[in-house]
């Protein structure tokens, strides 16, 4: 009988980090493959593992692939991903069983890639932005499977926040519920991914990756298991003028709805969706927000380990 482990493949490279204890950062690859346009996808998985690489800590890229639940990928692999888009699943915590069976590539989304990254014993993660609640959830009931893996998987996820496309007031409750922290990274307001503020507060502002890391660290000694969000927002230097962005999301949201787009294709519409409408402004924000999270995650990490 095969254990969950025997589906589980370490690289070289990371493997050795974990063993000596040295600090590592799980990335997820849905970013890759849905979030972002070949070659930009590419460039930008690169650049945000060089990122935690020259803060000190090993990236982990996770994704499935051949069957295999892969923590850290080759620059080949990372490729093929972005090369193929859309052509590769979008995985979430359901979808796994049929990946490892099928055989077929996977890029892994938040929820996805917290679960192979406790598996792999990495607590820290960095990525763009958690999906969350939908507008109009009360009707169509669309909640992001990756609040519940926040509810239940013991691994700190660094982020922008929330993208406003979500119901950022619906998304902190159902956080709440579920017993998941929300840190404010040097801000006392939840950021709205491409914003810095979103007029909704945070429960705890912490100011240093010392903090961060020895909150993390009592939390899960003191037997709470699940995550963390840590919210981290767009430097002030990269932040796109709030108005564009929010006649975009507007625009983007309506067409969606009159195309009917439901169910794991609404995420990956939307983000195309707003990159076209702000002329591609969007999306050299979210590059610059990811390498800042995966910054900041590298620091958390080297202060944990
Ligand atoms: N938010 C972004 N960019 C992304 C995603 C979210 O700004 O690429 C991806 C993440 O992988 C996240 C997923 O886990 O979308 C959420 O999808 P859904 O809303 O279908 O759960
Ligand atoms: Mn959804």
């Amino acid at each position: 009988m095969k254990n969950t482990h025997s589906f589980l493949e370490i690289s070289p490279s990371v493997n050795e980090a974990l063993k000596s204890g040295q600090p590592v950062v799980a990335l997820e690859s849905t970013i890759i493959s849905h979030g972002m346009p070949y070659p930009d996808n590419v460039a930008t998985a690169l650049r945000v593992e060089q990122t935690v690489r020259e803060n000190g800590a090993v990236p982990a890229t996770i994704a499935i692939l051949n069957g295999k639940l892969k923590a850290g990928l080759s620059v080949a692999e990372i490729e093929y991903l972005g090369k193929t888009g859309r052509g590769v699943a979008k995985v979430s915590r359901r979808d796994i069983p049929f990946l490892l069976t099928n055989g077929k590539p996977g890029a892994t989304t938040v929820a996805a890639t917290m679960f192979i990254a406790e598996m792999a014993g990495i607590r820290i993660f960095a990525t763009g932005g958690i999906g969350g609640v939908h507008r109009g959830a009360a009707e169509t009931m669309d909640i992001s499977a990756d609040l519940q893996e926040l509810a239940r998987t013991s691994v700190a996820v660094v982020c922008a926040g929330a993208k406003s496309i979500l119901d950022l007031g619906l998304t902190m409750e159902y956080l709440e519920t579920h017993g998941v922290p929300v840190i404010g990274y040097q801000t006392e307001e939840f950021p709205a991914f491409y914003t810095r503020s979103s007029g909704f507060g945070v429960d705890y502002r912490l100011d240093s990756p010392a903090e961060v890391a020895k909150v993390l660290a009592t939390k899960w000694l003191a037997g709470l298991a699940g995550g963390v969000v840590i919210a981290n927002p767009i430097p002030a230097a990269h932040e796109p003028l709030a108005a564009p962005i929010q006649v975009a999301t507007e625009a983007a949201l309506a067409e969606a709805q009159r195309l009917g787009i439901s169910g794991k294709e609404v995420s990956p519409f939307l983000l195309g969706k707003i990159k076209e409408l702000t002329g591609g402004e969007s999306l050299q924000a979210n590059i610059e927000l990811v390498l800042n999270n995966a910054m900041l995650a590298a620091k958390i990490a080297v202060e944990m380990s």
